[in-house]
């Protein structure tokens, strides 16, 4: 049984989930926030969530999680054949996390929670938004899916990522850096997936009992 240690809130977690639902494996998920206590680190060495446990043995790192999950169950394949479109969209996932999620999450603290921000970090931030946004718009393909016809783990990503990226730009800048990229139409559309249904559902309805 592949266990998922994590939070509905987490995007990280949800990349993960989704692909799960998408792929129609068994799994169970154990709710987990991060922490640097010792425990915790001799349990996920980053101290992050998500991390997994299968037959005993733990890892970490979302890509690693679906990484694994396309071995081990192909059946219901995220991943073209063709190795170099297997390439194209594993540059989506690795492009919108380094250079956009990544840059982005800098500012989560203060966007989410009011944490102070040093000076300049804003500006810095918005010059490498602006590169990492412009970088994925290249490769990204949105027709109707990021890698094209296909859908695959490049949306299992995106999906959760998105929503989390407009809204720190929406409130730090007041302006969602995906306004320029057909996101919101792509969202929508991924909204008829019942498995994204299910992850945004999972996500409220923790929303709700946190109060
Ligand atoms: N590269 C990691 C990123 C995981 C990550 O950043 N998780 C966030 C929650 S979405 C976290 O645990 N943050 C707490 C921290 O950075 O200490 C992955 O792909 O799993």
């Amino acid at each position: 049984m592949f266990r998922l240690y994590g939070s509905a809130f987490s995007n990280y977690s949800n990349k993960v989930k989704l692909t799960l639902v998408e792929k129609g494996i068994a799994f169970e998920e154990i709710a987990t926030g991060p922490s640097q206590e010792a425990d915790f680190l001799a349990r996920c060495p980053t101290g992050k969530v998500p991390y997994f446990e299968v037959d005993g043995t733990r890892f970490c790192e979302s890509q690693a999680a679906l990484e694994y999950l396309e071995e081990r169950y192909p059946d219901v394949a995220l991943l073209p054949k063709d190795l170099l479109a297997r390439a194209k969209v594993r540059e989506l996932i690795q492009i919108l996390e380094q250079d956009v999620e990544l840059v982005a999450r800098r500012l989560l603290p203060h966007a989410l929670f009011g944490a102070p921000v040093a000076d300049g970090v804003k500006e810095e931030v918005a010059r490498q938004l602006d590169r990492g946004v412009q970088a994925f718009g290249r490769v990204a393909r949105f027709s109707p899916y990021l890698a094209g016809e296909m859908f695959t783990l490049a949306d299992c990503a995106a999906a959760v990522h998105f929503p989390l990226i407009s809204r720190i730009t929406d409130k730090v800048y007041g302006r969602d850096w995906f306004a320029g990229l057909p996101v919101a139409t792509y969202l929508e559309y991924m909204k008829q997936r019942p498995a994204y249904a299910k992850v945004l559902a999972d996500m409220a309805a923790a929303r709700a009992a946190r109060g």
